[in-house]
């Protein structure tokens, strides 16, 4: 008796489920905000009675489906991707191939896939999409790092080292990985961080022209002696726009590309913080004559002043006062490392506070990158901070001081205030950081976490995003 009752009240009350699901589901072309939350809450019964409606709305109608009914089968499934458990995977991996030729749809299932982390389906489904380079590789990629077994942190370690990566995919992989904290992950991430505190030196650092007909050579001259000079725009200090003179010898290449300090670029303001007092139109007249006309040649060619290299580090005088260092010491910050080759000539290696080092690992991520190597990383650090040292990328690091020109380009990073231990016993920093990068500018809220005396990022938050 008392087991029949129970039987009749359970039944009452999965009537009850089912009719609260089926007015959820009439309202699924415009859900309201409760409904999400309790379609989460029935969990995998309300699963077991969308899966087939959406199975069937996904098998037969999609290919032929208005835009109104779509909004319904698009609502259904992130119905379903809510209030699925990862018990549910092979449901939804079905779901997930029937959906293939519907973009949409996939990637919502995709998604959820992802989040679940099943291990059946890292190395088809993942890896797969991860290839695609599509919109999914970040989802792929965290789905890879969830599932967390040793062929996964294999994979993902490789990729990390992989020369064809972004500098994005390589944060997302550093940060997933990171955030397993299993020793292989910790050692691929710890491996990307490291490539060394030497740089290839900076007129080796990207091809020159090689023919009259390429875009970076504004001019040529032919000397007396048979030499060819040419100026040309060339980025290896960071702005396009500057101007640089190169040589060659009959039949041979281009060589020792000099830079003449000046650029078409307009700057706001020269070194040292003194604003430009000649005038917009007076410098494009300059710089037009300077370019169109002949009147380069006897200004640069020959020119000691733009070939002298004071103390011998293999930066001439003048790109040293472009970038703020100091042209009469071969070792602006002290460490050893010339500053022609020194990855961080404005930071030596140091013993750190763990302050330091959080900053340190958080802007190690944030230069995580196999990019170009002459791209240059911009820190700003707060008045009351040293510079640290950062090793991860494969370019300058550069630390803006007022010294340094305005025209010089790169990848800004700055540190703002506000860097604090999140708990009490200081094994867990927020540090956020400003960046911006030509095109856009953002506030990432990086959280680091001490792992015995090392430090890795394991969180971020990307706030106010926006088109610079
Ligand atoms: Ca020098
Ligand atoms: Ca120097
Ligand atoms: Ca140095």
């Amino acid at each position: 008796m008392t087991t029949l009752i129970f039987l009749i009240i359970v039944a009452g009350g999965q009537k009850k489920v089912t009719q609260e699901i089926d007015a959820i589901l009439s309202r699924a072309a415009k859900p309201q905000d409760s409904d999400w939350k309790r379609i989460k809450e029935l969990g995998d019964s309300a699963f077991v009675r969308l899966y087939p409606i959406v199975e069937s709305n996904l098998k037969h109608q999609l290919p032929s489906m208005d835009s109104k009914k779509h909004n319904l089968v698009r609502n259904r499934i992130l119905f379903l991707t809510s209030c699925a458990t990862a018990k549910r995977t092979p449901e939804m991996t079905a779901l997930y191939r029937i959906s293939q030729s519907q973009p949409n749809p996939r990637h919502w299932i995709f998604e959820w896939l992802a989040e679940t982390g099943d291990a059946r389906w890292n190395r088809q489904l993942f890896t797969a999409e991860y290839k695609s380079q599509s919109q999914r590789k970040m989802l792929a990629i965290k789905g890879i790092a969830r599932v967390g077994d040793d062929w996964s942190i294999q994979f993902l370690g490789k990729e990390l080292q992989s020369a064809d990566q972004s500098y994005e995919y390589d944060r997302e992989i550093c940060l997933d990985l990171a955030s397993t904290l299993n020793p292989h992950a910790l050692e691929a991430v710890r491996k990307a961080m490291h490539k060394g505190r030497r740089l290839t030196p900076l007129t080796e650092r990207k091809p020159l022209p090689e023919g009259t007909k390429d875009k970076m050579i504004l001019s040529t001259h032919l000397d007396s002696k048979g030499t060819q000079w040419a100026l040309f725009h060339w980025d290896a200090l960071g702005a396009p726009e500057d101007l640089w003179i190169v040589h060659r010898n009959p039949g041979g290449k281009w060589i020792d590309p000099i830079f003449t300090g000046e650029t078409t670029y307009w700057p706001e303001v020269l070194p040292g913080g003194i604003p430009v007092q000649e005038g917009y139109d007076k410098h494009e007249a300059r710089m037009k004559a300077l370019v169109q006309g002949k009147g380069w040649v006897s200004k640069f060619v020959g020119n000691s002043d733009i070939t002298k290299d004071s103390d011998g580090d293999g930066l001439t005088d003048v790109v040293e006062r472009w970038l703020g260092l100091d042209p009469t010491n071969p070792d602006t910050d002290g460490d050893g490392i010339s500053d022609g080759i020194d990855k961080n000539p404005f930071a030596a290696d140091r013993q750190l506070t763990d302050q330091e080092k959080a900053v340190q690992s958080a802007l190690s991520y944030m230069c995580v990158s196999h990019d170009q190597p002459y791209r240059n990383q911009i820190l700003t650090f707060p008045d009351d901070m040293t510079p640290v040292e950062v090793e991860s990328c494969n370019g300058p690091v550069l630390t803006k001081t007022p010294n340094m020109h305005d025209n010089v380009f790169g990848h800004w990073f700055t540190i703002k205030s506000g860097v604090k231990p999140t708990n009490k016993s200081g094994t867990e920093y927020y540090v956020p950081i400003h960046e911006s990068g030509g095109y856009f500018e953002c506030l990432r809220e990086i959280t680091v976490k001490k792992v015995g005396t090392e430090w890795f990022v394991v969180g971020v938050r990307t706030k106010s995003y926006g088109v610079a």
